[in-house]
């Protein structure tokens, strides 16, 4: 690692550019970049989330509507890392060919990507455990793809300390996943400082 990248705040400030987008398995770039992936349930803020570590307004593109990133997304951090966006998950008003084609490209995309360092998992913190987060976790744990859950949208929540206490008690049992959870806030920058540190040390 170059010196200047452990200082996570200096990496984050360098040049970060969209590189490739994958609508299908067979369009998923090669990269030789250590990889982070960002998923979760469709307006979980992914895209949010990738603007605020990168201080961007707009590189990830973030929706009014859920459900509208419909590709994997990359982005080159300062060509020391990949972030990447991937298509939410769990938006009811899709068909079932829609659902077939998601799950095919994130199966091949995580099982096919051995530079892929962690997944983070965001789950949105004002409501309820869902059951598809917790189908995704035994997805990733299957795979044996580490991952890392971070609670999104702290600043709204109204049970975080519910949902964090039931999380931790979960993800205890759970192979693939890091002990430690996230807590985030895209619009007041909560623990995005934590989350950059976090790929620093896996650098
Ligand atoms: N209050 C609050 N709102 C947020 C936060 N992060 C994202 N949002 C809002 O949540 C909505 C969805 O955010 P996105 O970042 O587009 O979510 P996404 O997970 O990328 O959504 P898809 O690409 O559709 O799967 C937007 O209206 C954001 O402004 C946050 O930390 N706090
Ligand atoms: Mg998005």
């Amino acid at each position: 690692m170059k010196n200047f990248m452990k200082n996570s705040k200096n990496l984050f400030r360098l040049s970060c550019e969209f590189f490739a987008g994958a609508a299908n398995p067979g369009q998923i770039p090669n990269s030789n970049l250590p990889e982070f992936a960002f998923v979760g349930r469709s307006n979980v803020g992914k895209s949010s989330l990738i603007n605020a570590l990168t201080h961007r307004k707009s590189l990830a593109r973030v929706s009014q509507q859920p459900g509208r990133t419909r590709q994997i997304n990359f982005f080159d951090l300062g060509g020391a890392l990949s972030l990447v966006d991937l298509p939410g998950y769990g938006f009811a008003r899709i068909s079932n060919q829609e659902r077939n084609s998601w799950d095919r490209l994130i199966y091949k995309y995580i099982v096919g990507r051995p530079q892929l360092k962690r997944v983070f998992l965001l789950i949105d913190s004002r409501h309820e455990l869902k059951e598809i987060d917790m189908k995704m976790m035994t997805f990733l744990d299957d795979c044996a793809t580490p991952y890392q859950i971070i609670l999104t949208k702290t600043d709204k929540s109204k049970i975080l300390k519910d949902i964090l206490a039931e999380l931790e008690e979960t993800i205890k049992k759970r192979g693939a996943c890091y002990p430690e959870i996230i807590l985030t806030s895209s619009s007041t920058k909560t623990g995005i400082d934590k989350l950059q540190a976090a790929i620093v040390a896996m650098l």
